[in-house]
């Protein structure tokens, strides 16, 4: 019994600490960052997280104007949380040509629109010239539609089978356009976990060393991380540890985007979901621990519209932008929002009525317009 008590008063000891030093501004341990995920609760996490973001941002919420294109749902890769994947002439499987991107980008001419992100399957028959011209000809088109595209997993495949080194591709993709990289294809860090659930693709240190020269190069990017499934929370802390490394080197993370796993149509759909509350949780030790990443993004279309309000106040200050119904990988997933798109009006309300200030951005941060 005694024991009991002089374990809980160091329990509470130990997470005193922990807020002590994030009031202070001081980076907390990879320790702290687990205790945090055992110990917290919910109204402790969310007080610190917010402290955080308010001294980072105020109530500034950041949205921007996008929209996707997601050329092919074909992958050489079978991730096991994937309900997106197809093979060649599948029921469901899609491949568009250059023709048909240019004619998506051009149903958007003369909309206040600043960015197009682009992400899909890694298609085995396209490398990095035929993406290059896609590059160029949207940039021929609209010159300062800024391009985010290309998880690290895309351009890992296409730089290769143009015969490029990592550094040569991505020169030669910013020379075509390229502006920024998204930041999917992370999924979970840890070796073994990442060998059950996307063994294949590519692993942890190409993902690491691709983010790396993009910082090097002039190309900003974000970074991710598939949480929900069967990883622990060592897992999450150890992912988030090497991003903060990257980022102590390069500064290049503007963003770190949590993705909840979500479990219709693919092979873990019987592990089911974590709960809101844990979701809460998660952003929340997110913004405490990533101390050098400055914005931390909600993806709406992911987790719904009421999670994300409620997000704001556990370290969010991003909520990603208006999002065309071009993107399928969560609506295949098992979303509620089978159609995920909301207009820059709702947009703004979602944010104010949880009394934020809506902030349009552009890729990079910088403020557009203050609502
Ligand atoms: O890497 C796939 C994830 C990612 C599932 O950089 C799933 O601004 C949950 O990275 N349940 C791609 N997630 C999307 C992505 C992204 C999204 C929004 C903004 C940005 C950005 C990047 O989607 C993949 C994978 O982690 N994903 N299947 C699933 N069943
Ligand atoms: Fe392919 Fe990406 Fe799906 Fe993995 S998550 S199978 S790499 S489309």
């Amino acid at each position: 019994m005694e024991l009991e008590i002089i374990q809980q008063s160091q329990i509470s000891n130990a997470l005193k600490q922990i807020a002590e030093k994030v009031f202070a501004n001081q980076r907390i341990s990879p320790e702290e960052g687990l205790l945090l995920y055992q110990e917290a609760d919910l109204g402790f996490l969310g007080t610190l997280a917010n402290y955080v973001r308010e001294r980072l941002h105020g109530d500034k919420t950041y949205f921007n104007r996008n929209f996707h294109i997601e050329p092919t749902n074909i992958c050489i890769y079978n991730c096991e949380f994937c309900s997106y994947k197809r093979n060649f002439g599948q029921e469901g499987a899609w491949e568009y040509n250059l023709q048909e991107m240019m004619e998506m980008v051009k149903t958007y001419d003369g909309q206040a629109i600043t960015e197009v992100h682009i992400v899909g399957g890694v298609h085995p028959k396209r490398d990095l010239h035929y993406y290059g011209e896609i590059l160029s000809a949207i940039k021929a088109h609209r010159p300062k539609l800024h391009i985010k595209a290309f998880t690290a997993v895309e351009l890992e495949f296409m730089i290769k089978k143009a015969g490029f080194s990592i550094e040569e591709g991505l020169k030669k993709l910013k020379a075509y356009g390229l502006d920024s990289i998204p930041g999917g294809g992370a999924e979970i860090f840890d070796k073994e976990i990442r060998e059950e659930v996307c063994g294949a693709k590519s692993t942890t240190d190409i993902w690491l060393e691709i983010h790396e020269t993009a910082h090097k190069v002039g190309l900003p990017s974000n970074a991710t991380i598939l949480y929900g499934h069967i990883e622990k929370y060592e897992h999450r802390i150890d992912h988030m540890l090497r991003l903060r490394n990257l980022q102590d080197r390069t500064n290049g993370f503007n963003t770190y985007i949590p993705l909840k796993f979500r479990k219709e149509n693919n092979h873990l759909s019987h592990l089911g979901e974590v709960s809101t509350e844990e979701d809460l949780r998660n952003y929340a030790v997110s913004r405490i621990f990533l101390d050098n990443i400055p914005h931390l993004k909600a993806y709406w279309p992911m987790i719904g519209k009421q999670t994300t309000q409620l997000a704001l106040s556990f370290g969010v200050d991003d909520i990603d932008g208006t999002i065309d119904d071009s993107t399928k990988i969560y609506s295949m997933a098992g979303v509620e929002d089978q159609n995920p798109k909301l207009n820059t009006e709702s947009l703004i309300k979602l944010i104010k009525d949880v009394k934020r200030i809506p902030i349009e951005r552009d890729t990079v941060y910088n403020e557009i317009k203050v609502y």
